[in-house]
């Protein structure tokens, strides 16, 4: 039987992409260097292949070509982030005019193909001398942020009316402070609760900056893996609510409700992790709430009980209170090492709902990177059906839970074109249109055909 998919009017088609991953140009026109670039430097052999981010996908120069792709394939909206070190070389002072004309331009012309620009300030990409300031570790840098979002919204405000103040802020705390899979590489649970706490006191600034000036919506995005416990024994079920604490609602709970939850703060206090704070912090965390979250989705978190107590002589770490949990018959994206699970969509969507006021929000990244393309090129282009199930088969989940009554606006794929992924540099491949990575040209894939129909048709059926 076929059933028919049909989403809400005005549902936003689109995708998102960072300007780290993107843009290239990187010594181009006065930008200056942040610290993918810095690593880059220090250890081109930490990269897949030693490729860096000098040029990626070149959108720098060929954004016109892109955003007319884009156009060609049903996107109404698109997601961008601004390079802080672009526009404001070193992160403080003067403003780089050439960065200001290259994102006008971008957004104009975006604009005149009706497609909405939604631009996120900080994706990942730290200017090099503010982390040599301690990064988010120092409240100074939360100032320059600051400073950097009011510039950026004074610049483009007048036509852009959404804006996201980070995309994943959990992730440079995993990779920059816990896991070692982003500079600083520092490994230091305390270290690493500071940055994130500091992170959301320049998010909250940078919202209340924006309220006072700007008649548009500002939001976060977030990274929401719902963690699943193996089963519904008590220490199971106890391991993934400290998983939700840690990586979900560390930013969640701030964001949405303005304050953090008691049983995290309890956590940390006991074991002497609590960040340092200052006078007016929780005011300004309650009085600055998002109006709009995005919702990035790729994988489930799937925990167990602990098996063995943690050494009591080794650093504090989040992960003295789980044991992750492979579940016998999990389908897999072998390539990523991502577990695919498509209800998990659902069950944050039906979460939001329920427990942070249903809450106006999007999926603003789901996406399947793969590795190889190439072997299913068919007549010049590749059969990426994989993909196209992929997306279908998350979009059911999110039509479920809209009918449901969810708040869900619209669906973002990442990622437009294959682009560089940080580490894995260019070996998994995630667009609807494949980048040639020598001579830059772009080639739609069946992907990229399948969802301009979905687009003009609001919607599709299976
Ligand atoms: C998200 C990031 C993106 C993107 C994506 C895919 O976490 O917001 O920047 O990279 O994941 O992940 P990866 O590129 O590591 O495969």
């Amino acid at each position: 039987m076929t059933v028919t998919y049909k989403f809400p009017e005005g549902f936003w088609w689109g995708s998102a992409a960072s300007a780290t991953q993107t843009e290239g140009g990187t010594n181009e026109d006065g930008r200056g260097k942040n610290i993918w670039d810095y690593w880059y430097e220090l250890e081109p052999n930490r990269f897949f292949e030693s490729v860096g981010p000098e040029t990626t996908s070149d959108f720098y120069h060929r954004y016109r070509e892109d955003i007319n792709n884009m156009k060609e394939i049903g996107h109404n909206s698109f997601r961008l982030s601004i390079s802080w070190s672009r526009l404001i070389p070193g992160g403080e002072g003067e403003v780089n005019e050439k960065a200001v004309t290259f994102y006008n331009q971008v957004i104009d012309e975006l604009i005149n193909n009706d497609i909405e620009p939604f631009v996120n300030l900080f994706h990942f990409d730290m200017p090099i001398e503010l982390q040599e300031k301690g990064g988010w570790e120092n409240r100074e840098v939360v100032n320059a942020y600051v400073e950097y979002a009011r510039t950026s919204f004074k610049l483009f405000g007048d036509r852009v009316k959404k804006w996201f103040t980070f995309n994943e802020p959990i992730v440079p705390v995993e990779g920059g402070y816990l896991y070692d899979f982003h500079y600083p590489n520092i490994v230091n649970a305390k270290k690493a609760f500071q940055v994130a706490y500091n992170t959301m006191i320049a998010h909250a600034k940078a919202v209340k900056v924006y309220h006072d000036n700007q008649d548009g919506k500002i939001g976060i995005i977030l990274n929401l893996t719902p963690s699943y416990p193996r089963s519904e024994n008590s220490a199971d079920l106890k391991a993934a609510h400290i998983c939700d604490l840690f990586f979900n609602r560390s930013f969640l709970d701030p964001a949405v409700k303005g304050e953090y939850p008691v049983d995290l703060i309890h956590l940390l206090e006991e074991y002497g992790q609590l960040p340092t704070t200052e006078k007016g912090d929780k005011q300004l965390l309650k009085n600055n709430i998002v109006d709009i979250l995005g919702v990035n989705y790729y994988q489930p978190r799937r925990v167990k009980a602990k098996g063995n107590l943690p050494n009591p002589y080794s650093p504090f770490m989040p992960d003295w209170f789980f044991d992750n949990y492979e579940m016998p018959g999990r389908k897999m994206n072998p390539y990523r090492g991502w577990e695919i699970y498509e209800k998990g969509i659902y069950d944050i969507m039906i979460n939001l709902r329920d427990n942070y006021s249903n809450i106006e929000s999007f999926i603003s990244e789901n996406g399947m990177g793969v590795q190889n393309e190439d072997r299913f090129i068919k007549n010049g282009r590749i059969e990426d059906d994989y993909r196209i199930d992929f997306i279908k088969d998350h979009l059911k989940w999110l039509h479920q839970a809209i009918e449901e009554g969810c708040n869900a606006k619209g669906y973002h794929l990442w990622t437009f074109m294959d682009n560089w992924s940080w580490m894995n540099a260019y070996k998994n491949r995630y667009g609807f249109f494949s980048v040639n990575i020598e001579t830059k040209e772009r080639t739609a894939k069946k992907s990229a055909s399948w969802f301009a129909e979905v687009s003009k048709n609001n919607g599709f059926h299976a």
